[in-house]
């Protein structure tokens, strides 16, 4: 597979032109018929590939199956997926990654699964994962920052998840504080954001990212209907390929880690409040012990939530739910 993987990296460095057979035989030190057959296993895997006499090859499409291969090809990151583990079928891609994580995976290391038979939501919620329909991943970063620090990567991912949606739907997505990304006030992806830690230091932490891509009405259990979950393909009525998505937001989330750790959360905080939804507005939060109206002003240096009470104190909020008036029964 590494020399397929290769293979791959120089038609797509190529971009749209051609590449010799001869040059690609050079590279890779294997015969041309050895280079044919490779062909022909990407063309079983989906990828078309043009071969023109005395020009060379070239892809014109790349399947839309998810794999190891198909996410890296084209993915244009430096160092996030550079080691992508595909499953079909996996309890939770959360587990997955902290068994890998545990023996050692690197910094920047993908899990993806088409299918999840145990997904999980915080604080041991279900995470509906229909099989193929969305895209369910975990990525594993190993971050030099302090353990209090944590929630703010859930923040910088619904930035990015927000970032790369807007690049390819015309509907401004929302971000719901702290985890949940809205299109049309439905939710359509969720952010688990789970860590291993000593004292003042992160081990790793595994940022578990939900979201619905093309399911229809009839693929969402009926108690989702009324928590007002959507999809993508049913707000945008775009069918998406879940690879490409997945690629985005990978692309969009190197680039926000990257920012945010060379200066600070500032970078992700005006970004955040960009997409922050109910901003301005009245909310009803819900911590632990409390639950309360105020009104959302936007988000802290840190990351916490800062409401306006009703004696007009603000106050910094670091864990709990927003909900609205009109409707109480989400979540
Ligand atoms: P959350 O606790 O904010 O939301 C969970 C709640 O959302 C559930 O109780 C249910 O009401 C609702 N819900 C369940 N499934 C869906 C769905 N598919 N779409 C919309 N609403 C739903 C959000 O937790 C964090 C979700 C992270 C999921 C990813 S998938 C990859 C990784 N693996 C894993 O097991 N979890 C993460």
């Amino acid at each position: 597979t590494s020399t397929r993987y290769r293979l791959l990296e120089l038609l797509n460095t190529n971009g749209n032109n051609y590449i010799s057979g001869q040059k690609l035989s050079e590279e890779l030190n294997i015969s041309r018929s050895a280079i044919w057959k490779h062909m022909k296993d990407l063309e079983k895997d989906g990828y078309v590939i043009e071969g023109v006499r005395r020009k060379g090859y070239r892809i014109v499409q790349s399947p839309d199956k998810v794999s190891e291969n198909t996410i890296r090809w084209g993915l244009g990151t430096d160092w996030l997926g550079k080691n992508v583990i595909h499953k079909e079928v996996a309890d939770s891609t959360q587990s997955v990654a902290h068994k890998e994580a545990l023996h050692g995976a690197p910094h920047g290391t993908v899990i993806v699964a088409d299918e999840q038979t145990k997904g999980k939501g915080r604080m041991n919620r279900q995470w509906h994962s229909a099989s193929n329909k969305g895209i369910w991943m975990s990525i594993i970063l190993r971050p030099n920052m302090n353990p209090g620090s944590a929630p703010q990567l859930t923040l910088m991912t619904a930035v990015a998840i927000a970032e790369a949606l807007s690049e390819i739907i015309s509907v401004k997505p929302k971000i719901k504080w702290p985890n949940d990304i809205l299109i049309h006030h439905k939710k359509t992806a969720g952010i688990l954001t789970e860590m291993q830690a000593e004292q003042d230091c992160i081990k790793y932490v595994v940022i578990g990212i939900g979201i619905n891509v093309n399911q229809t009405e009839a693929d969402f259990p009926s108690e989702l209907k009324n928590f007002k979950a959507t999809s993508i393909r049913l707000e945008t009525d775009v069918y998406f390929h879940v690879k490409d998505i997945i690629q985005k937001i990978l692309l969009r989330l190197e680039q926000v880690y990257d920012a945010y750790m060379q200066t600070d959360f500032t970078h992700i905080k005006t970004k955040w409040e960009h997409y922050g939804y109910k901003i301005g507005e009245d909310i009803r939060i819900k911590t632990l012990r409390h639950s309360f109206n105020a009104t959302f002003l936007g988000i802290a240096a840190d990351g916490a939530l800062l409401a306006q009470m009703e004696n007009n104190e603000t106050k910094k909020i670091y864990s709990g739910e927003i909900e609205w008036f009109h409707d109480r029964r989400d979540k």
